[in-house]
């Protein structure tokens, strides 16, 4: 029996997840608003879901996609989840899909690393470092 569990517990280790690419959050000062991006590629056969990130450096983190207002200005809503389809990437990057930093509690400066905690539907709990630059 503990071979039998050490042995699930090694093959879910090495078991694929979906990974996080290119992770990045634009530069700004302590109390403003920032983004982060970056590609999700689902390299299972399994559909997940985004639901939820946080980190440390913001008060709020929530997922949001850009939309068409009705006047024809850009703005930004807030989703409560994004599915990512087996076998495929979903990106998030300017212009559509970001994570929204709000209130920053500290200074996002270019070059420096910012942690992020994923939470996925079936891959779970990922810890993510992102780096702070322009573009
Ligand atoms: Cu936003």
């Amino acid at each position: 029996m503990v071979l039998f569990l050490s042995l699930l517990a090694l093959l879910n280790s090495f078991s694929p997840k979906v990974k996080i690419e290119n992770a990045w959050v634009r530069p700004a000062a302590r109390g403003m608003n920032s983004a982060l991006y970056f590609n999700l590629d689902n390299v299972t056969t399994k559909a997940d879901a985004l639901y939820k990130v946080t980190s440390k450096s913001a008060e709020v983190v929530q997922l949001h996609s850009t939309v068409k207002n009705n006047d024809g200005t850009m703005g930004m809503k807030e989703i409560k989840q994004i599915a990512i389809p087996a076998k495929s990437v979903v990106k998030f990057e300017p212009g559509g899909y970001h994570v929204m930093l709000i209130n920053l509690k500290r200074s996002l400066r270019p070059h420096s690393k910012i942690e992020f905690t994923f939470y996925f539907k079936s891959a779970g709990k990922v810890k993510v470092k992102a780096i702070v630059k322009k573009e």
